[in-house]
């Protein structure tokens, strides 16, 4: 219960560390991410699998029954699987999800309990928090949800003045960890961890910059990072890109900027 001792940490690179990549790497060993795409707004799944891919995934691939030719002829680089989900999910290499940003509703019932059943670890937003309405039980399985301010009170009610203590308590209620979005972003682990980000800028208040967060996380959980260590440090990366991208960023700016921000983590210049 309340008991729990539970410590804050203002998020930094010196709270985690990221995957190491070295001369024995490869594009399987860095890690495959796919995301459900295929939606009413494949503007999101590409913001999405862009922030994956320039966070390091080796491999990117686009689940999209539907409109595949889009996606190929704007990226090169995705790979588009235009099998049914099922078939898709007998390949264990693939491991990590995003289910949720472009997603409407219908789109995430019709995947999200596919990908659950079927043990993946997933990166639930958007679309996927929608689905869930005021019933968070109903994303019990996932391993990070990033919730934005509207998004947070819609599943879990309002937080209060106690926004920390409502994270916390969301993260134990759903046994998953919960990114709560906003100037400062929360990150709150079932165990009590509870990371404060404020390594950002307001220039981050533009549509699409939480789709590329997503791809972030999945890419650092699929590099083989701890949910609580993947989701505070993707939520740093990208307050890191959105500050080097600086006044006037749009969401597409993000990902380019990763790189950079990857580095300055690794040798702890970034704050
Ligand atoms: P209000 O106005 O307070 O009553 P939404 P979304 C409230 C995709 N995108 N930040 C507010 O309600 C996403 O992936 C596609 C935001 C709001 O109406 C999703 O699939 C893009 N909202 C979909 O669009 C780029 C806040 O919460 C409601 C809030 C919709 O996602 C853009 C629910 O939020 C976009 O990412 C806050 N701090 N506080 C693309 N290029 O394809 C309260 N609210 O309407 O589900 O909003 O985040 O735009
Ligand atoms: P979303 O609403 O899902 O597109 O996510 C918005 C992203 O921008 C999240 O990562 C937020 O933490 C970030 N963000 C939004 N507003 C601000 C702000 N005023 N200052 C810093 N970051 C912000
Ligand atoms: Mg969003």
């Amino acid at each position: 219960g309340d008991q729990v001792a539970v410590r804050c940490w203002h998020n930094h690179p010196g709270l985690w560390r990221l995957p190491e990549v070295g001369a024995e790497s490869n594009k399987y060993g860095r890690g495959v991410v796919s995301i459900c795409g295929g939606g009413v707004m494949p503007g999101a799944t590409r913001l999405a699998a862009d922030g994956a891919r320039r966070a390091g995934a080796g491999l990117l691939r686009i689940a999209a029954e539907h409109g595949a030719d889009l996606f190929r002829a704007t990226e090169p680089g995705l790979i588009v699987d235009q099998a049914p989900l099922a078939e898709l999910l007998q390949d264990h290499r693939r491991r990590t999800w995003v289910c949720g940003p472009g997603l409407t509703v219908p789109e995430v019932e019709a995947s999200l309990p596919l990908l659950l059943g079927a043990g993946r670890q997933v990166v639930a937003d958007a679309g996927a928090l929608a689905a869930a309405g005021d019933r968070p039980e109903r994303l019990r399985g996932v391993a990070v949800i990033t919730p934005h301010a509207g998004e947070f009170k819609r599943l879990f009610g309002d937080p209060g003045p106690d926004r920390p203590s409502a994270v916390r308590a969301a993260a134990r209620r759903l046994d998953a960890v919960v990114v709560s979005k906003g100037a400062d972003t929360l990150v709150a682990s079932p165990d009590g961890r509870l990371a404060i980000n404020t390594h950002a800028t307001p220039a981050l208040a533009t549509g699409g910059t939480g789709d590329v967060l997503s791809g972030v996380i999945a890419a650092l959980l699929a590099a083989g990072m701890e949910a609580w260590e993947a989701a505070a440090a993707g939520v740093w990366l990208h307050g890191d890109a959105g500050l080097r991208a600086g006044v006037g960023l749009l969401a597409e700016d993000l990902p380019r900027h990763l790189g950079a921000a990857t580095v300055a983590a690794r040798t702890g210049s970034g704050e």
